[in-house]
């Protein structure tokens, strides 16, 4: 049997720095500014924040391009800043794990500038050069953010790999010396008493042997590389290794970003015996609405059918059981607002849907991540001019999608970026109803959402019945009862596409958890569970308890004992 982990009865509040609080007046949020609202998180109740990189960067990716991981990026402040930021997060108990991008780096970075002056370069194998084939890029690969994941370098006439922009060159994990480089890197960081990591595609690190061609869907000039990378052949040997070296040293919450993962490779980097990670972000559940054209990949307005998200959802929550840990997210800073995208942003039922989705997420076995403005029910952005996003992925994909290879038009292509564009949830923080919601007295580096005077956190803060406060009692529940931890889960009737029902199953009780998934009243009988036994409605996003009728969007989660 497992002992309990303290990162298994977490949760864990997301900050996208860029966006949270602005304390100088030049538009970019920064690490003052998330000190300044750390009260804000204690009182959500969540226990570890994740910050995205703070890490100085040219920012072709927003930070996801790294030229220094020692230093801190001006604009988001200063080292001493970050150690204040991390002893008054300690002093409230609160953890903070940073982002950790070593796929990549900058073509900033020293490393990359000296591997790329000559072929005899020290660091020329910190990278992946290769020279041309018949005068083209050696293989098929297609880079995540459109085109080639390979660039031509004039100096020396090879080419580097990118499985992200020209600008992030993919390190040579094969090298000792890189792994090693890296490693002491990290262990700089523990050092300073950082608490964790969240790893950045960790799960492409090790490349395919021989850097093999990929199949190219209809109409698409490469292939998929998410179709070919992932979980290469040494990917658990350098975890593991990770392990010895740094993970090891300290009591540290790792999570890997794990594009790409199915469930039986999860079992390995996220096996409760400790030999990998804590936990991962898998990406099956937060790609079943996209394009079934497989050459427009995650451009798609359609929402997804809720029996193939119960059926993905379960299948994780039941082979994880007992062997290893998932991270349980509805958003983050690449995925569209939540209630927007499987709840309903229309006024009448945003608040309603957002607090059944929390439930509904919250109540399954894992860590639950909370987006910055989840908690608030903030929604996507609605921009309508392409001129309005400022993601490096939108762009190139607009760009290539519409204008290059005229596989769909503007139009069609707008409302996709409507629906999936990244900058939906990277619109800044919405802290009350004055000039810019309270984020920045400058010009903000991106939009606001119009609806902040109605959506912000000082009218969350007053209003008893607000999702924020919701969020606050799930929180409570998961530290109070043990059962959100340990339960067993069993979905009941997965042939409802209405209704997403399961239950937590313990020695002598249970949990049931009911939630309503569209804006119809529905009838529902669960008798056959709630029969001979003592039940208790712990929480619910409707002040009574109507039983078998089922208002719109309705949650409820009952204590059976
Ligand atoms: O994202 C990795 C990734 O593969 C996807 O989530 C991708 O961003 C997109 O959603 C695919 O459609 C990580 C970071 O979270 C992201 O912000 C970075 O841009 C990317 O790696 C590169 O570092
Ligand atoms: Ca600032």
């Amino acid at each position: 049997v497992n002992t309990i982990k303290w990162w298994q009865k977490s949760v864990v509040y997301q900050v996208y720095p860029r966006s949270f609080q602005d304390t100088n007046a030049d538009g970019i949020g920064d690490i003052a500014g998330i000190t300044q609202r750390l009260d804000y998180i204690k009182t959500l109740g969540a226990n570890v924040i994740w910050l995205n990189p703070i890490y100085a960067s040219p920012n072709k990716d927003n930070g996801y391009d790294i030229s220094d991981y020692d230093s801190i990026n001006p604009e988001f402040g200063t080292m001493t800043e970050f150690k204040t930021l991390l002893d008054k997060a300690h002093q409230l108990g609160i953890k903070i794990i940073m982002d950790l991008v070593v796929n990549h780096t900058s073509d900033q970075h020293d490393w990359f500038i000296e591997s790329r002056q000559s072929k005899n370069s020290d660091k020329r194998d910190f990278y992946i050069w290769r020279d041309p084939v018949d005068g083209h890029e050696p293989n098929n690969w297609g880079s995540y953010f459109s085109g080639s994941a390979w660039k031509f370098d004039e100096a020396t006439g090879q080419y580097y790999l990118h499985l992200f922009v020209d600008e992030q060159p993919d390190l040579n994990w094969e090298s000792q010396r890189v792994r090693d480089t890296i490693f002491d890197m990290m262990n700089r960081w523990v050092d300073r008493g950082i608490d964790g990591f969240r790893m950045d595609v960790i799960s492409l690190i090790s490349k395919p042997d021989g850097l093999p061609d990929g199949h190219i869907a209809d109409g698409a000039e490469y292939s998929n590389s998410d179709k070919i990378v992932p979980n290469g052949p040494h990917v658990h040997d350098y975890i593991q290794e990770m392990r010895q070296k740094v993970l090891n040293r300290a009591d540290l919450i790792t999570v890997g970003e794990t594009t790409g993962v199915n469930v039986e490779n999860a079992l390995k980097y996220a096996n409760l015996d400790g030999s990998e990670l804590n936990m991962v972000f898998e990406m099956e559940h937060v790609s079943l609405d996209h394009n079934p054209n497989p050459a427009l990949q995650r451009w798609y307005d359609q929402k997804v059918d809720l029996r193939k998200l119960k059926a993905n959802m379960s299948k994780w929550q039941n082979k994880l059981y007992g062997v290893a840990w998932n991270s349980l997210f509805w958003g983050n800073h690449d995925q569209p607002r939540a209630v927007s995208r499987f709840g309903d942003d229309r006024p009448e039922y945003r608040e309603r849907s957002a607090k059944m989705l929390a439930t509904l997420l919250h109540m399954q076995q894992g860590t639950p991540y909370i987006y910055q403005g989840e908690e608030l029910g903030m929604t996507n952005a609605h921009f309508d001019q392409l001129d309005d996003y400022d993601d490096v992925e939108t762009k190139n994909a607009y760009h290539y999608l519409v204008e290059r290879d005229h596989l769909i038009d503007g139009e069609t292509m707008m409302r996709y970026i409507q629906a999936q564009s990244r900058d939906n949830s990277r619109t800044p923080m919405q802290w009350d109803n004055t000039n810019n919601a309270g984020f920045t007295t400058g010009k903000p580096w991106l939009k606001l959402n119009a609806n902040y005077p109605k959506i912000n956190v000082t009218e969350s803060l007053k209003n008893p019945d607000s999702i924020f406060y919701y969020y606050q009692k799930l929180i409570q529940l998961r530290y109070n009862e043990p059962l959100v931890t340990t339960g067993k889960y069993q979905l009941i009737d997965e042939d409802d596409a209405a209704v997403y029902a399961y239950l937590r199953q313990g020695k002598d009780d249970a949990l049931l958890v009911i939630n309503n998934f569209t804006d119809q009243t529905l009838t529902r009988h669960y008798t056959q569970y709630t029969d001979q036994k003592h039940v208790d409605l712990l929480l619910a996003n409707y002040a009574d308890d109507t039983g078998e009728t089922l208002r719109p969007y309705e949650a409820r989660i009952y204590k059976l004992s």
